[in-house]
């Protein structure tokens, strides 16, 4: 069929496909949340209902998209980070991140009652911007989380030790904020303790560590991580990985391998845990994640 004389402004359309072989992080975070947060009456610092609905939108988005390795989240933001190997919509931006976005968004807004079954939504309604950034090495990514995880730490014992002054210790929020600048945290961890009797340390994980959500393997797969190394498989794997170390090509997948794996991916268990990811344990113990063969 002939086409339209319109066409042509296809051309203008430009690629913008993301830099092969690299990690890609689409971080989401919401907008104007200081202010959609007062219209719902978030508790401060931390609302636990506001949280929860955070991580259930972001693990309906991971449970969606198989190439999601592993997803963080803080306050009003989420990372999602997909595999170095994905080839979703043959990795391109825009389309990535606006799905990414958009259906974390949906999510948000679909559970909200569930969550705030007493606040219903009041517009402005919330949305997120969104943006990718591609890592090359596995340490970039690791940094990368472990940087929002101590922004985690840094502002919750803030926002702990401001609102423990506004809301115990009488303070406006004026001399709250006078109070704590230029302190280190021991000494909030000091007015907390001595003023509160708050020890920061027992403070929940929840709040001091984020969250966490991935797919455990630990049941459905105990030896994902460790194939039986006699078998003609793990020599084959052995022998092409010999060969991925001298010329660094990116390691395809047969169809059928990534086939395997989606199955694989959607019958295990998305779950949620706060739990630190600066250290080497997390990791060590599920060498799955970001397993960088
Ligand atoms: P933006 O991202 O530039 O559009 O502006 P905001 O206002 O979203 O600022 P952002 O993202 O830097 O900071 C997140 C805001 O969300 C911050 O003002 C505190 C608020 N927020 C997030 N989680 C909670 C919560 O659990 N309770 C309360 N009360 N506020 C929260
Ligand atoms: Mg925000
Ligand atoms: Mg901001
Ligand atoms: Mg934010
Ligand atoms: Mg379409």
């Amino acid at each position: 069929m002939a086409n339209s004389k319109f066409e042509y402004v296809r051309a203008f359309e430009r690629p913008d496909p993301l830099l092969p072989n690299t990690f890609i992080v689409i971080r989401l975070d919401g907008r104007s949340f200081h202010s959609f947060s007062a219209r719902h009456a978030f508790t401060k610092p931390n609302d636990i209902r506001a949280l929860h609905l955070m991580n259930a939108a972001a693990a309906a988005v991971v449970r969606d998209l198989p190439d999601i390795a592993i997803a963080y989240g803080v306050s009003d933001e989420f990372s999602f980070v997909l595999r170095r190997e994905t080839t979703l919509f043959e990795r391109r931006e825009a389309k990535l991140v606006t799905t990414v976005c958009s259906s974390f968004t949906s999510w948000y807004v679909f559970l909200w009652p569930q969550f705030f079954p007493e606040t219903p939504l009041v517009p402005p309604l919330p949305s997120f911007d969104g943006r990718a950034v591609c890592y090359p090495a596995l340490g970039n990514v690791r940094d990368y989380l472990s940087w929002r995880q101590a922004d985690c730490h840094i502002n919750n014992l803030y926002n702990t030790t401001f609102w423990a002054l506004v809301q115990q210790g009488g303070m406006t929020t004026q001399e709250a904020e006078e109070e704590l600048k230029g302190t280190f945290a021991k000494d909030k961890n000091e007015i907390l303790f001595s003023r509160f009797k708050i020890n920061y340390n027992n403070e929940p994980e929840f709040f001091k560590k984020g969250s966490v959500i991935f797919r455990d393997y630990t049941d459905v797969l105990p030896s994902a991580a460790a194939p039986d190394s006699s078998s003609p498989a793990a020599a084959a794997a052995t022998a092409e990985a010999q060969e991925t170390a001298t010329t660094a090509v990116p390691r395809e997948k047969s169809k059928t391998q990534i086939e395997k794996e989606k199955k694989r991916a959607k019958k295990a268990q998305v779950v949620v845990e706060h739990v630190d990811i600066i250290q080497d344990a997390f990791w060590e113990k599920r060498p799955w994640i970001l397993g960088d063969r």
